[in-house]
């Protein structure tokens, strides 16, 4: 009984919290796309350290962030089997407590890429208590591991030097790509516009929401930073809108009104891989 009272079984034994540098990032990372894998061998390779959904949790401290990973989807899974190779040892190592969420637009409308962001959120939270989410393009892969998919004090720039931009940021208020939102800053933008159907604008008017809710950018350096871009054909139903530009001159009208507060869509499927929880969600796109 003794022995008992001293050591409490593992689960409820009370863990030091994380280091704020996780001890054992390596830095800049090899990162290459034809490398025959398949999702198989992905899962054989990270299975024994997740939990179903692709959860994980730090076994030896207490993460500092809850995080919840949001990817838009559609037809990628090509793009998701190298994604998920090389961000979940990342993750890992960045000793969070972590979610990955793949947000899969139902049938064959036009592509909603904020729209699928919200519903990844609402979503997330239905499962866990997360503070942060880091949303991600599926073809885009770090390649230093210092860049840490947390929260900031300011929603954060994830992606700022993508070897597509010659490793560069294209213009000065970009926000595409790779972002993170604490949840408190998140809600204080009302979340992502609904309405931006097609390619283009959707990371334009999240800056701008950021920005005239009095918030400021935080980034990490052009070093750290670095991405790679995983090579694609142009996706079917993801014109560029032509409607899109205009609207983001309305932003500082639209805010209130469009958001996580007029959010709709519906749930078709959930499906729990060892690697990821996958959502399809049909969100009403016009044909
Ligand atoms: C911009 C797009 C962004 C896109 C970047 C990088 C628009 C709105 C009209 C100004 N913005 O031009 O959405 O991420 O290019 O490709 O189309």
């Amino acid at each position: 009984l003794k022995d008992r009272l001293q050591k409490p079984a593992p689960a409820e034994r009370i863990l030091e919290p994380c280091p704020d540098t996780p001890p054992n990032l390596v830095g800049p990372l090899r990162v290459e796309f034809n490398n025959g894998l398949s999702l198989d061998q992905v899962r054989k390779e990270n299975s024994n350290f997740l939990q179903k959904g692709g959860r994980y949790k730090p076994p030896d401290c207490k993460s500092q962030q809850k995080v919840a990973i949001i990817i838009p989807f559609r037809n990628r899974h090509e793009h998701l089997k190298h994604w998920l190779h090389y961000l979940h040892p990342i993750l890992m190592r960045q000793q969070l407590d972590y979610g990955v969420y793949v947000i899969n637009q139902d049938g064959e409308g036009i592509f909603n890429r904020a729209k699928l962001m919200n519903a990844g959120y609402v979503e997330a939270l239905k499962e866990y208590d997360y503070e942060c989410f880091v949303f991600s393009d599926i073809d885009l892969v770090p390649t230093d591991d210092r860049n840490i998919y947390k929260c900031f004090d300011n929603p954060r720039h994830l992606a700022v030097a993508m070897d597509k931009f010659n490793f560069q940021l294209p213009y000065n208020n970009y926000f595409g790509g790779v972002s993170s939102l604490s949840k408190k800053q998140y809600l204080r933008i009302n979340g992502f516009p609904n309405t931006y159907w097609g390619w283009g604008g959707e990371d334009d008017d999240i800056f701008q929401r950021i920005i005239f809710r009095g918030m400021s950018i935080s980034r990490p350096d052009l070093v750290i930073g670095r991405y790679k871009m995983i090579k694609h054909e142009r996706d079917l139903h993801n014109e560029a809108n032509p409607e899109n530009p205009r609207k983001l001159s309305l932003t500082e009208r639209t805010v209130d009104k469009d958001g996580i507060n007029s959010l709709s869509y519906t749930v078709k499927e959930i499906l729990k891989d060892i690697l990821y929880s996958f959502i399809t969600v049909d969100i009403e796109a016009p044909p």
